[in-house]
């Protein structure tokens, strides 16, 4: 059943059963044999994230020293995208209320070490569109605030399967993930979290 833990911020626990969880972590595979997982870099100190990324869909998002931006190409290996799961836009047509398509779709590989600091997600040209965030392998320690980085915050754990959609007034919300549950899915062959965050980045016309 579907949680509000903040307004507009909405946890579908179980969304994906175990076989559509399989399903999408072979999906992951195949886009990551087109754009391979990679380390970004954190703008200005290029210090390395402890997450690996790569994305799916027509834009991706990249962070490297110039800046974070949008972009259509692999930083890599300068090819296009794969394009996007269709259990992740299943997951978007079905949660989001929102009548286009996501435009992006960033695919975050968390290690049993890996953690993101509590940010924004603030590139987007446009907040109309929400962000939907699809959980896959071991558990994750997700913290969420408000939309001032001082405002109080509160975590929920997210299991294999979950999906959060975050809209309204969650849209800037500040947010992280503090750490993952190393061994408490099984999902993944060598263990670790997947997670594929869908987006629209410019105002649709
Ligand atoms: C993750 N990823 O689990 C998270 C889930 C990212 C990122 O944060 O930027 O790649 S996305 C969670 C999210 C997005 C937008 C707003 C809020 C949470 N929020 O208001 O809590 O790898
Ligand atoms: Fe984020």
């Amino acid at each position: 059943v579907d949680a509000e833990l903040a307004p507009g911020l909405i946890l579908a626990r179980g969304f994906f059963d175990a076989a559509a969880q399989k399903q999408l972590v072979a999906d992951v595979k195949a886009l990551a044999a087109q754009s391979p997982w990679y380390r970004p870099r954190m703008p200005r100190s290029g210090k390395p994230f402890s997450v690996q990324m790569t994305n799916c869909g027509a834009l991706g998002w990249v962070s490297d020293v110039d800046g974070y931006r949008y972009q259509s190409r692999h930083p890599v290996t300068g090819e296009p995208w794969a394009p996007i799961p269709e259990l992740a836009m299943d997951a978007w047509s079905a949660l989001s209320s929102y009548p286009h398509p996501p435009q992006a779709c960033l695919v975050n590989l968390y290690d049993a070490g890996a953690r993101m600091g509590l940010h924004q997600d603030s590139d987007e040209g446009d907040f109309s569109a929400p962000v939907v965030s699809i959980s896959l392998g071991d558990t994750a320690i997700f913290r969420f605030g408000g939309r001032s980085r001082a405002d109080p915050t509160r975590s929920v754990k997210l299991h294999s399967g979950d999906v959060v959609v975050l809209g309204g007034p969650s849209r800037l919300a500040f947010h992280g993930v503090d750490r993952i549950l190393a061994g408490s899915s099984s999902l993944l062959p060598g263990g670790g979290r997947i997670n594929l965050t869908l987006r629209g980045v410019t105002r649709p016309m």
